[in-house]
């Protein structure tokens, strides 16, 4: 059987991954791909109690080398009884965040070094990757105001202006770097349009890998 594709999605703080996600899903399912949704730091009993850490403001001052084990610690249980486990029975997985996350929150935003978190990164995953990364793309000042209209700013929301500067550059550097594995999406239009345009780039990847994919009923 086929294994199935890995996609993530990706971007600052506001940029609407939630609500593109659930375009997406639905956007798969028509085509009859069979789709895990997940996200990350999480995806497990295990790795959200991680991620309830990692999110909950707290008095003491959370060591950036620890936050750094302790997202890898989360993918870790994640891939290995989530994610492989549904690729390896054909299904697809739809993934908000991952490890080009650790590159732009802990890498560009906390200035953790690059070459350890690919340390951590080949430890986790070996030379693994996603098949296709959704980037959604928004300036910093219109998110951050989108996720304060929306809820309680949580630990990382709490950062300031700088640190989403940093945060998105350090996507950008992503992008750069591996243009390939993505689709960039402007998120500041309205929605329909983000919409419209992430429909016209994922059918363009999904005709290149039609021959390739399960679809249910098969
Ligand atoms: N983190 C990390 O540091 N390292 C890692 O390796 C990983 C993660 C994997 C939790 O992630 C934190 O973990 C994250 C980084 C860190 N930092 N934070 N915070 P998260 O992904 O769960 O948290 P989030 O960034 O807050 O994601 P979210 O809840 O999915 O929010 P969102 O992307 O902004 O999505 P949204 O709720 O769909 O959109 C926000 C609002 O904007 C909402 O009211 C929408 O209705 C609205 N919206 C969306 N699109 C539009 C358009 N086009 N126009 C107008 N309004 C819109």
């Amino acid at each position: 059987m086929a294994v199935g594709k890995f996609i993530t999605v990706e971007g600052t703080e506001g940029v609407g991954k939630s609500t593109n996600i659930a375009f997406i899903q639905s956007h798969l399912e028509k085509q009859g791909i069979e789709l895990v949704i997940s996200r990350e730091p999480g995806g497990t009993p295990l790795a959200e109690q991680i991620r309830g850490l990692l999110l909950a403001k707290r008095s003491e001052p959370f060591d950036a080398t620890a936050e750094l084990l302790m997202v890898f610690a989360a993918r870790a249980q994640h891939l290995n009884t989530i994610i492989l486990p549904a690729l390896n029975a054909g299904k697809w997985v739809l993934c908000d965040r991952f490890t080009d996350a650790t590159y732009a929150y802990q890498g560009a935003g906390r200035g953790l070094s690059l070459a350890t978190i690919a340390t951590l990164e080949s430890l986790v995953q070996g030379d693994w990757q996603p098949d296709l990364t959704v980037l959604l793309d928004i300036d910093v000042e219109t998110g951050l105001q989108r996720a304060t209209a929306r809820a309680a700013l949580d630990r990382f929301e709490s950062e300031k202006i700088e640190f989403f500067e940093r945060v998105r550059a350090g996507y950008k550097a992503r992008l750069n770097a591996r243009p390939e594995k993505f689709i960039l999406i402007d998120a500041g239009r309205p929605l329909r349009d983000v919409q419209a345009n992430i429909a016209i780039q994922l059918s363009g990847v999904l005709a290149s890998w039609r021959d390739k994919y399960t679809v249910k009923n098969q």
